[in-house]
């Protein structure tokens, strides 16, 4: 297993359509070992293919100690609508409030290449979709209000300086707990961001 260096807002890598797995190989699995160990280091509850430089449709979740494995994700079915803050490991430091379906149903394959279903609500549905999103070249601050994009951009300008070449590198036991935030919704002419 390795931990990957993690690419951030910039690389075009993050806004490429990624392609679906012909088979679930030995390669695969390793990627996914690798996502696994890389998110964990990041301390991360997320982590997709294209975050670490790669174009095959694979992502891992770990949400409530429960470690998931999303091989070819489509999310079938999305039902009600939920909203809450998301944050992005290849966006480090800039968060915002995302409106999402609030459960839906994913179908994708397993580490054996056998396809599940799985139905998922609350944090773990927003981080699948989240992810599926990374899958389809999407990013959370897509959905911000261009008032909250244009303040995420700024921020993220001073940001970026940090990552020559867009490359976030991850050392061993360097995740620290995210800091809490305000659940109060920022108003429009208060950006957060
Ligand atoms: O894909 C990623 O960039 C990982 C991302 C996943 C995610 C977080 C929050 C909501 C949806 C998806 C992260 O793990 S960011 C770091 C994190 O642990 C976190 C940030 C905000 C809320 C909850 C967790
Ligand atoms: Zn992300």
């Amino acid at each position: 297993m390795a931990i990957l260096d993690i690419r951030v807002l910039g690389d075009p890598v993050l806004r490429e359509q990624t392609q679906p797995v012909p088979s679930v190989t030995d390669e695969i699995r390793q990627l996914v070992d690798d996502l696994f160990e890389t998110m964990h280091a990041a301390g991360g509850i997320g982590l997709a293919a294209p975050q670490v430089g790669r174009r095959e449709r694979v992502a891992v979740v770990e949400v409530d100690e429960q470690p998931l494995i999303f091989i070819n994700p489509e999310i079938i079915s999305r039902e009600s609508s939920a909203r809450d803050e998301e944050g992005c490991l290849s966006i480090p430091e800039i968060y915002g409030e995302v409106d999402r379906p609030a459960t839906i149903v994913v179908r994708a394959l397993d580490r054996e290449g056998h396809p599940f279903e799985l139905n998922a609500a609350g944090l773990l549905a927003r981080c699948i979709q989240h992810e599926v999103d990374h899958l389809d070249g999407k990013l959370f601050i897509d959905y911000l209000s261009l008032l909250k994009r244009r303040s995420a951009a700024r921020k993220w300008e001073d940001e970026v300086e940090k990552y020559p070449n867009f490359i976030r590198k991850i050392e061993p036991g360097q995740a620290t707990p995210r800091k809490s935030r305000s659940r109060k919704p920022t108003p429009e002419h208060e950006p957060e961001l």
